[in-house]
């Protein structure tokens, strides 16, 4: 088969927070199997992301935080690189829009266009937060549906229906910022006319679906906007983040967050070839009609990757220059849902990539998510899902296999891969059903139906435990060598099968069974012949995967949805004190210099602290959350006036201000050590 030039994409995420394990399971898991399965078949394949920093989710984060969007992008960014490479995610390139390469390739488009007439420049009436003093675009503003009714709508797209509109149309739009609805007021904007785009949108996503099969809910949403009817859209907002427009009379506008980061896949791929040393790379395969274009994406995406960029490509095209190719699959997924709910990060409902990869490895996060992709409708992750594939498939079942397979041949047949005899009808079929499966697991993956590639695969393992336990070695290895070196042969034969094809799904523990086996990668489709040589020398085997007990798990669940901003409702509220009934509290900086548990009691620490001009003891029920000699030194908050009082027969002359979360964790409220014992806080 002729080898294929691919360029794969996997949505840009917003580095305006940390990706979760929603975002790996919907653009990004599915399009590294499929890389690294199309890498192991020989394609010439380049796999680009990058972080999309622009925009209003940009803004909107630096707003709350009350620092640039500078520092919001480059603080995400580097957590989301190294989420990924935690993860085992194989790009080419990982990115980012805020580089001057891309503010010039997002240029290089916009003024095509103007130059030949293309965008209409429209005076229109924009929301305006009168009390901020500002243009609200985009997600500014939150509303209801026009079309499905759903409330918080964003403004520019529903999450819900997936329709797309202007923001005038929402209903009960309301700022973001001030709370207050906002006012209508004119500006000038640039429209991109994708309403004249329509008909030839429909002929390509139609004719590129006949030939190479969208998913049906890719269609589904691209012929409700048809039906719908496009209509032009600004290319341009009111902000001050983000591509400039470069025109006179432009300032304080930017391009429509949109309109660039789908460009980042161009921009990025032309920095990997820069670092490449070879400027001219990313042409190869951006602009070669040859090469196959699969965008890889989240539901929410779609019509930027089916209508609006396809779109920008063809009118680039038109200008009869270069020719750049379009999208020829969009395997958008739908979402992963979290333990029945959706992620949220206020609820704490959910779990950060760079979180899990902390606590566990990432094979086995991987086969979680493989094994139950949202391909065709929403699902879910469960803690005790994750436990059981790791513990009774990665673990009992392929690790198991490996694991009694180099331990019998270390033990029987001094570590080197035995001798194949005689064949029986198992040994036969075995082998044959090695010999198919490469090219029935390319079969599920060419078509992007992962979640299934990934069952099968792990279905391939069970066989072969099944064919270890019939062969019964540890009977034939006394009654019978040569059958027993040939099953074993076979099962090592095997391994090496399993160790190809899983590699895509889990890279990790890949490597770790090739080291074992004292060998590497021969291309995919070789990877279900017999591969090891007799006489082989093999490696000691090692753990693959350890088992999760079950109270790693419960802690997981224990600790779900306690949420770190608690609602108005959860906040104790006491009745209004005045300034003077503050200041009868006396709290003054401590330093804590000595400590000790007290007998008989798990709770309670006794402190000597320093007030400064004098010292007391202190009974603190902090003893559960710190050790005596980790809070020896620390300068603390005490109330110096509180009435004493005895615990455990003991005299308490004050108390120490701490925090307490819901799972009973304590912060103590310490001051700098450059403050004097004895201040007074207020
Ligand atoms: N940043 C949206 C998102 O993170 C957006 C994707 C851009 S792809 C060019 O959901
Ligand atoms: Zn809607």
């Amino acid at each position: 088969m002729n080898k294929e030039k691919i360029i794969v994409t996997s949505a840009l995420p917003y580095a305006n927070g940390p990706i979760h394990l929603g975002h790996l399971s919907g653009a990004y898991l599915p399009a590294d199997i499929y890389v690294r399965y199309k890498r192991l078949k020989g394609d010439d394949i380049l796999y680009i992301c990058g972080s999309d920093e622009h925009g209003v989710p940009i803004t909107i984060t630096a707003d709350k935080e009350n620092v640039k969007p500078q520092d919001i992008i480059d603080r995400f960014h580097s957590i989301n690189k190294e989420s990924f490479e935690k993860f085992g995610m194989s790009f080419d390139i990982y990115s980012r829009t805020s580089l001057p390469e891309h503010h010039e390739t997002a240029k290089e488009f916009f003024l095509e266009y103007f130059n030949r007439g293309l965008l209409k420049e429209k005076k229109t009436l924009q929301f305006y937060d009168e009390s901020k003093s500002m243009f609200l675009p985009d997600r500014y503003v939150e509303g209801t549906c026009p079309k499905c009714g759903n409330e918080g709508a964003r403004s520019d797209e529903c999450e819900n229906c997936g329709a797309l509109y202007e923001q005038t149309e929402l209903v009960n739009p309301v700022s973001k910022i001030s709370g207050n609805r906002p006012i209508l007021k004119e500006t000038t904007h640039w429209y991109f006319p994708l309403s004249e785009f329509q008909s030839r949108l429909e002929k390509y996503v139609n004719e590129t679906n006949e030939k190479y099969g969208w998913k049906e809910t890719v269609l589904q949403y691209c012929r409700s906007w048809f039906n719908e009817g496009l209509k032009d859209r600004a290319y341009t907002r009111d902000l001050d983040w983000g591509v400039k427009v470069p025109l006179d009379g432009a300032d304080g506008k930017v391009f429509y967050v949109w309109f660039e980061a789908v460009l980042g896949y161009i921009s990025a791929t032309k920095e990997l070839s820069k670092l490449r040393g070879n400027e001219n790379l990313w042409k190869e395969y951006w602009q070669n009609p040859d090469t196959k274009y699969v965008a890889f994406i989240g539901k929410d995406n779609i019509v930027f990757h089916t209508i609006i960029f396809p779109a920008m490509l063809m009118a680039w095209n038109d200008a009869g220059k270069e020719q750049y190719i379009l999208p020829q699959n969009v395997p958008a997924n739908e979402f992963l849902n979290f333990e029945g709910k959706k992620f949220s990060k206020s609820r704490n409902w959910g779990i950060d990539a760079i979180d899990f990869l902390k606590e566990f490895p990432a094979d086995p996060l991987r086969y979680t998510l493989a094994a139950n992709l949202p391909e065709n409708r929403d699902t879910d992750f469960y803690w005790k899902e994750f436990q059981a594939r790791n513990n009774n498939e990665l673990a009992d079942i392929l690790g198991n296999f490996i694991n009694r397979t180099f331990t019998f041949v270390h033990k029987h047949f001094d570590g080197v891969v035995p001798q194949k005899f005689e064949l029986e009808q198992r040994d036969i079929e075995m082998i044959e059903l090695l010999n198919q499966y490469p090219e029935k697991i390319a079969d599920y993956l060419e078509r992007y139906k992962i979640k299934d590639a990934v069952t099968e695969i792990m279905n391939l393992a069970r066989t072969a435990n099944k064919y270890f336990n019939d062969s019964e070695p540890w009977k034939s290895v006394k009654t019978n060598r040569e059958k027993c070196s040939t099953s074993l042969n076979i099962s090592l034969q095997t391994i090496y099968t399993l160790a190809e094809l899983f590699s895509p799904i889990i890279p990790f523990s890949s490597e770790k069974i090739f080291k074992m086996l004292n060998s590497n990668f021969v291309g995919w489709n070789e990877s279900g012949k017999e591969n090891l040589r007799e006489g082989h020398k093999l490696n000691i085997p090692e753990i693959l995967f350890v088992k999760i007990e079950d109270s790693v798990i419960e802690e997981k669940m224990k600790n779900l949805g306690s949420t770190s901003e608690l609602t108005a409702k959860e906040k104790e509220v006491l009745p209004q004190i005045t300034y003077e009934d503050f200041m009868k509290t006396q709290l003054c900086v401590a330093k804590i210099i000595e400590a000790e548990k007290v007998n008989k009691s798990e709770k309670l620490l006794k402190l000597k602290v320093d007030l400064g001009d004098e010292q007391r003891q202190i009974i603190a029920g902090i003893a559960k959350a710190f050790s005596p000699e980790e809070i020896i030194g620390k300068k603390v908050i005490v109330v110096a006036n509180l009435k004493p009082a005895k615990l455990m027969g003991l005299e308490s002359q004050g108390m120490i201000l701490a925090v307490e979360n819901e799972s009973g964790s304590l912060n103590l409220l310490e001051v700098d050590n450059n403050i004097s014992l004895g201040t007074r806080a207020k």
